[in-house]
């Protein structure tokens, strides 16, 4: 199931993302008039959230209680996108339903997928009981509200952002775990036939609710004529690729996606390499493979989750003996990150290389990226 996130990003769903694109279409026709949900609590909850190296796919908190009438609003803080729905998709194309509706507890109520940051999606219950809510694309992102006759009962905002960041840290806690245990192994190495050597980085880090985002090693140093193998031990989706960022959203038959670099071809430093999606039981399989044949740094990324932070370098250096010269540590402050890029300067190497990337991707490059992608979701296809 999470696959049909990947499917989504890849753009191979067609069932899937037609049934949005129906959702993105018929969403304006069911506006309900400002009166109804003039009256009644209003709550805010969040649709997922993350930091730089880490998606949680959660809804947060996930438990909520509300009494009649009240308008829960869930904020979309992070770059993963998500849906808000209750109730079973119907057969064809679903229709969104307009933010700020009244749900009754019957019938399909959803909002589009939305990426954040900065979307967010209103629901105003009408009727009790409790009631389900999912993320289309996230298997594990469950949660329900509960609604209820009295208000002594029910959450205040307090209590909900209390328990939303109850549940973020936990989430987050257990991804980080894994991290700290992939970022502490040491680097697999293989001396080949030839002499030179293989090199592993992994694409490694996963929960029921939440991904971690970033190569272990970030950063790794080899020698001229060394090969560097990145192995994923994950189901979600990711890519390496080095060269100019692919216009467009990746789709079905986007070369930017699909296009892997000629085996037995020598990385000289220029034009597009890209594994294509990788991961477990995904079309181009769990290994992508890297000779390089020129001295110097080169910085990649993974295509659909760079802006949360998956970028990477290789340094090639004559004899791999690593340089005097530290990898830059700056702080890149991308626009409207949720402050989830904003660590200081000295942090994690990869910052600096993502400030890098990001330079090498042109002025705001995979800015317009993340815009160009959220027009084509929320402008219907
Ligand atoms: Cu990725």
């Amino acid at each position: 199931m999470r696959r049909f996130m990947i499917m989504k990003v890849a753009g191979l769903a067609g069932t899937l993302v037609a049934a949005l694109a129906g959702m993105f279409v018929l969403g304006a026709s069911s506006l309900v008039p400002e009166i109804a949900r003039a009256d009644g609590e209003h709550l805010v909850a969040r649709a997922g959230d993350g930091q730089a190296g880490f998606a949680v796919n959660a809804f947060l908190p996930e438990q909520i209680t509300v009494a009649v009438g009240t308008t829960v609003r869930w904020d979309f803080p992070w770059w993963e996108p998500h849906t808000v729905t209750f109730g079973v998709p119907q057969v064809g194309a679903p229709p969104a339903t307009a933010s700020g509706s009244d749900y009754d507890g019957t019938g399909f109520h959803s909002s589009n997928l939305l990426f954040g940051p900065g979307e967010s999606y209103a629901v105003r219950f009408a009727a009790t009981g409790t009631f389900d809510v999912y993320c289309i694309i996230h298997p594990g992102m469950v949660g329900s509200v509960t609604v209820v006759e009295e208000p002594g009962t029910a959450d205040t905002q307090e209590s909900l952002d209390r328990r939303g960041l109850e549940d973020y840290d936990r989430e987050l806690a257990l991804l980080e775990a894994q991290a700290k245990a992939w970022a502490a192994r040491p680097i697999e190495r293989e001396v080949l036939g030839d002499g030179t050597t293989r090199h592993t980085v992994y694409i490694a880090g996963e929960t029921p609710k939440g991904d971690v985002q970033t190569f272990f090693p970030p950063f790794i140093e080899v020698a001229l004529g060394d090969t560097v193998r990145w192995r994923s031990v994950t189901v979600t989706g990711h890519t390496v690729t080095f060269g100019p960022f692919p216009e467009g959203i990746p789709r079905a038959g986007n070369p930017a996606v699909d296009n892997r670099s000629v085996p037995g071809e020598t990385y000289r430093g220029a034009g597009y390499w890209n594994s294509g999606m990788m991961g477990l039981d995904l079309p181009s399989g769990t290994n992508f493979e890297m000779q390089f044949g020129t001295t110097g740094s080169f910085y990649y990324y993974c295509i659909p989750h760079v802006d949360q932070g998956m970028t990477g370098a290789v340094r090639v250096t004559e004899d791999g003996a690593v340089p005097s010269t530290p990898i830059p540590a700056a702080t890149p402050l991308p626009p409207a990150t949720g402050g989830g890029l904003s660590e200081p300067a000295g942090g994690p190497a990869w910052l600096g290389v993502l400030a890098v990337v990001i330079g090498l991707m042109g002025a705001g490059g995979w800015w317009r990226w993340a815009v160009r992608q959220r027009g084509r979701v929320t402008g219907g296809r």
